[in-house]
C-alpha cells in the first residue's frame, strides 16, 4: 500500500451541518470575511493533521459521540466537537479514504482506494464518551465495489441495514458504472451491465428515504448526472441530472435479473430559468445535493446544486424539489422508445402488476399472491422492468424555477449545506455554498410577493457545535460558527440592514436571535426588507444633521495626487461623497470627472487643485439608510509653499532618493500647524516613498491602479491597510476559509 501512486489527487471537499439529516446578482457578500478574521475572531478552528495536509476525501459528523471523522490520504482521524483542536490521534490506513460510515455503536466501516486495490475494514470507535480509534486487522476485506479505485472519482455511498449500497465505477478503468449493494447476508445486488442503466454517471449523493411508515417500502434514492444520448435521436450526446432510487428490501429476480436490481427507476431533474421567448437556460451537471428534513410530519426537501454544462457560460443555480413531486414523478408513466432512432414517449399500454419499481409490502399482495419477494415477482413484470428503467415526466422544481442563480463567479460552487431557520418575521432557509478554492457563501433566497423573481441576499458568515458549519477541502478541514452577529456592527440600522435570520438587535447590541424568547422585549430584525428606518426610527437622520462623525485633518499638496478613503462595512452600499467648502452653507455632493476619480476605495484627485479643499463626508446608503462612513478636513498645501520646503535636487550623502528626509517633517508640521505625526508620517511616505508601489507584492490589492499607471498617472501608494491586506493575500492558501 505504497501512497507513491498518489500524485492524482485534486479538491473534493465535504460539507456537513449537524442535525442536518439523519443520516448524515449584484450579490456582493455583505460582509467579507478572511480566513485571519475568522481566526482571530475565534469563529473558526482548522485542523490539518501533524503532516500539515490531510488530502481529505470522507467526512462523517457523529453527533452521538460528538466526533468528527476524517478520511484522508493514508489516515483516518477523529476529532473531538466538545474540545480544542488538534486533539487527534491517527491510524495508519488505506490509502485514500473514501467511505465512512457508521457500522454500528462501536464501529465504523471505512473504505480506501488502496493501490488501485480497494480495501475496506472495521474501525472500532468506542462507545459515546470513550476516544478509541483502532482498526480492525481481522476485519480487512476487499473494497471491490464498495469504493471507487481513484481517489478523485465521483462516488456516493449509503449504509442502511447493515448493508452498503454505492454508486460508482467499480473497475480499474472506470467503465463499469453500477449502483451496487453489499456487505450483509444477501447475495450482493448490481445494476444490469447490458441494459444500458447508467451512462458514464457522476454520483453526487446517495441516502435512505422513507416513503411511509412501512419499512417494507423504504427506497435508497441516489442522485448523479450523466451524459445520454441526445433524446431527439440524434448523434450527440447530452449531460442530465437525475434521480434513481432502488428498494431496501430489492432480492433481485428469480430467472430475469437474477443479482440485478429489479425495482431500479431513474427519472431527471429539471434546473432551468425561462427565458425570453421560450428559449430555457438550463443547468444539468449535478454538482450537490443537500436533504433538508422537516421537523415533523411529512416534506422532506431536496436542495440540489447545478452548474451549466456549456463551455461559454459558467453558471451555478440551486433548485429545490417536494420529495412529494419526486413520488409523483415516480407514480406517473415510463418511458418508452419504439427504436433506437424513435423519440421517446409515454407508455400508454397496460403496466404489468405488481407495478415496476414498487416495492414488495402488504400492497402488492393479492389473494393466493403474496408477492413476500421481488422473486417472486412474475418475468413479465421483471421484463418490463428492465426494458422501462426511465420515467417519462422530469422532476420539475418548487416554484418552477431555481431558487438562486450565479454567474460570473470566480470560483467554482461545489457543494452546498442548508438551515432553517425561524426569525422574527418568517422561517428561512439559509443557504451555505462551498467553492473549489474554500470559501464559504453564505446566502438566503427570499421570495417576494407579487414577484416571480426570488430575491437573493449575500450574508457574510457562517455554528458551535450544535451551530457549527464543518468544511471540508483537500488539504485540511475548518469548523465555523453559522453566525457571528456582533461583527455586523454597534447599530441597530447596520443589524437590520445584515438582514441575517440568525441576528436581530436587542436594545443594545446586535446578538444572536432566539424565537419565543419573549423575556426581551425590544427585538429589532427586518429580514424580508431589511429596512432600518421603520425598525430603528431615529438612527439614520440624526447622525447626518448632527454629524457626529467628527472630521479627521488630511494633506495633499497642489499639483500632486491624493486619495481620500473610504471603505463602508457593507459593499453592497451605494458610496456618495459630500464637500463643504469653508464659505459654503451646505454640503453639495462632489462631482466627478476626468480629474476626480470616485472608485471603491474612495476618492481619487489625480492633479489636486487649492479649490478641493474642505470637509468631505463619505455617506453609504443602504435600503434608505444613510450613515456617514468618515469624515475628512483636506488641507491643501500650495505649490510655492512646498517649492521653499523641497531642495531641488534629490538629497545626495548616497542615500536612496525614496528615503523620507526626517528634517522635512518639522516644516511641515510647522506649516499645517498640526501636531498629528502619524498622520503627517503617513502623508510623507505618500509623497516621497513612491518606489513602494513598484514592490510586486503591492500589485494585487491594487490593480485597478496597476490600469492607470499606463496612462501616466502615478503617486498612488499603499496605505498601512493596504499592505496589510495584500500580505494577506499573498499568503493565502487553499486551506484558507473566507466567509463571504
Ligand atoms: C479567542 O480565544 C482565546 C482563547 O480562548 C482568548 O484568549 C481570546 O481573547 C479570544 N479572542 C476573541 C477575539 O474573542
Ligand atoms: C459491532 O460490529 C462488530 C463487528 O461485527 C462487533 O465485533 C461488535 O461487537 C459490534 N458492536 C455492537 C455494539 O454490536
Ligand atoms: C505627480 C506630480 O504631479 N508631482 C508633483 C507634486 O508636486 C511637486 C511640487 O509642486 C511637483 O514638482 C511634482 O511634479
Amino acid at each position: 500500500m505504497a501512497p507513491s501512486a498518489w500524485a492524482i489527487c485534486f479538491f473534493l471537499g465535504g460539507f456537513l451541518l449537524p442535525g442536518g439529516s439523519p443520516s448524515p446578482g449584484s450579490s456582493v457578500p455583505r460582509l467579507r470575511l478572511s480566513y485571519r478574521d475568522l481566526l482571530s475572531a475565534n469563529r473558526s478552528a482548522i485542523f490539518l493533521g501533524p503532516r500539515g495536509s490531510l488530502g481529505l476525501r470522507a467526512l462523517y459528523l457523529d453527533e452521538y459521540r460528538d466526533r468528527l471523522f476524517l478520511g484522508g490520504r493514508d489516515a483516518l482521524y477523529s476529532l473531538r466537537l466538545d474540545q480544542a483542536w488538534p486533539d487527534t490521534k491517527e491510524t495508519e490506513c488505506a490509502n485514500f479514504v473514501r467511505v465512512l460510515q457508521p457500522h454500528n455503536r462501536t464501529h465504523l466501516l471505512a473504505c480506501g482506494t488502496g493501490a488501485f486495490q480497494p480495501t475496506c475494514a472495521l474501525i472500532t470507535v468506542g462507545h459515546r464518551g470513550e476516544h478509541v480509534l483502532r482498526l480492525e486487522l481481522s476485519s480487512v476485506d476487499s473494497g471491490r465495489g464498495r469504493c471507487p479505485h481513484e481517489p478523485s472519482r465521483p462516488f456516493a455511498s449509503a449504509f442502511v441495514g447493515g448493508e452498503l449500497y454505492t454508486g460508482l465505477t467499480a473497475d480499474f478503468l472506470g467503465r463499469e458504472a453500477m449502483i451496487f449493494r453489499s456487505g450483509g447476508p444477501r447475495p450482493a445486488l448490481r445494476s444490469d451491465s447490458d441494459q444500458n442503466l447508467l451512462h458514464d454517471p457522476r454520483f453526487v449523493m446517495a441516502a435512505r428515504i422513507s416513503d411511509n411508515s412501512d419499512q417494507d417500502n423504504d427506497k435508497v434514492y441516489f442522485f448523479f448526472s450523466e451524459t445520454v444520448p441526445s433524446p431527439d435521436g440524434s448523434s450527440g450526446r447530452v449531460t442530465v441530472s437525475r434521480v434513481a432510487r432502488v428498494c431496501v428490501n430489492d432480492a433481485g429476480g428469480q430467472r430475469v435479473l437474477v443479482n440485478r436490481w429489479s425495482t431500479l427507476l431513474k427519472a431527471r431533474l429539471v434546473c432551468s430559468v425561462p427565458g425570453a421567448g421560450g428559449a430555457e437556460t438550463h443547468f444539468d451537471q449535478l454538482e450537490d445535493v443537500f436533504l433538508l428534513w422537516p421537523k415533523a410530519g411529512k416534506g422532506l426537501e431536496v436542495f440540489a446544486l447545478f452548474s451549466t454544462v456549456s463551455a461559454v457560460f459558467q453558471g451555478f443555480a440551486v433548485c429545490v424539489y417536494h420529495m412529494a413531486d419526486i413520488w409523483e414523478v415516480f407514480n406517473g408513466p415510463f418511458a418508452h422508445q419504439e427504436g433506437p432512432q424513435h423519440q421517446w414517449g409515454p407508455y400508454v399500454g397496460k403496466v404489468p402488476f405488481p407495478r415496476p419499481g414498487v416495492c414488495p409490502s402488504k400492497m402488492t399482495a393479492r389473494p393466493g399472491r403474496a408477492f413476500g419477494s421481488t422473486k417472486d415477482y412474475p418475468d413479465e413484470v421483471l421484463q418490463f422492468a428492465r426494458a422501462h428503467p426511465l420515467m417519462f415526466r422530469p422532476v420539475r422544481p418548487r416554484l418552477g424555477r431555481p431558487v438562486l442563480i450565479k454567474t460570473q463567479l470566480a470560483q467554482k460552487l461545489t457543494q452546498i449545506v442548508v438551515d432553517r431557520v425561524e426569525a422574527e418575521d418568517g422561517i428561512y432557509d439559509v443557504i451555505f455554498l462551498g467553492t473549489d478554492s474554500g470559501s464559504v457563501l453564505k446566502v438566503i433566497a427570499l421570495q417576494v410577493e407579487g414577484s416571480a423573481e426570488p430575491e437573493e441576499v449575500v450574508l457574510e458568515e457562517l455554528q458551535v457545535f450544535k451551530q457549527m458549519l464543518y468544511v471540508g477541502s483537500q488539504l485540511g478541514v475548518a469548523r465555523l460558527r453559522l453566525h457571528q452577529c456582533e461583527t455586523y456592527g454597534s447599530a441597530c440600522a447596520e443589524c437590520c440592514l445584515a438582514r441575517d435570520p440568525y441576528c436581530a438587535w436587542d436594545g443594545a447590541s446586535c446578538t444572536r436571535y432566539r424565537p419565543g424568547s419573549s423575556k426581551r422585549r425590544f427585538r429589532r430584525q427586518d429580514i424580508l426588507h431589511g429596512n432600518p428606518a421603520l425598525q430603528c426610527p431615529g438612527q439614520g437622520q440624526t447622525e447626518e444633521a448632527t454629524g457626529a462623525v467628527a472630521a479627521t485633518t488630511v494633506y495633499g499638496t497642489e499639483h500632486n495626487s491624493t486619495f481620500l478613503e473610504c471603505l463602508p462595512k457593507s459593499p453592497q452600499a451605494a458610496v456618495r461623497w459630500f464637500l463643504q467648502r469653508p464659505e459654503d452653507e451646505r454640503p453639495d455632493q462632489v462631482k466627478t470627472d476626468e480629474r476626480i476619480l470616485q472608485t471603491a476605495q474612495g476618492l481619487l484627485f489625480r492633479r489636486l487643485s487649492r479649490l478641493d479643499a474642505g470637509t468631505y463626508t463619505c455617506s453609504s446608503l443602504e435600503h434608505g439608510f444613510s450613515r456617514t462612513v468618515v469624515r475628512l478636513a483636506l488641507v491643501v498645501i500650495a505649490a510655492e509653499q512646498l517649492g521653499v520646503l523641497l531642495p531641488r535636487e534629490p538629497p545626495a550623502r548616497g542615500g536612496p532618493a525614496s528615503v523620507p528626509p526626517k528634517a522635512w517633517y518639522k516644516d511641515i508640521l510647522q506649516l499645517t500647524g498640526l501636531a498629528s505625526l502619524p498622520r503627517v508620517d503617513e502623508y510623507c511616505e505618500r509623497v516621497w516613498c513612491r518606489g513602494v508601489a513598484e514592490r510586486p507584492g503591492a500589485l494585487p490589492f491594487w490593480s485597478k491602479a496597476k490600469s492607470a499607471r499606463g496612462k501616466g498617472w502615478a503617486g498612488l501608494e499603499l496605505g498601512k491597510k493596504g499592505k496589510s491586506r495584500v500580505q494577506a493575500e499573498r499568503n493565502r492558501t487553499p486551506r484558507e476559509v473566507e466567509a463571504t
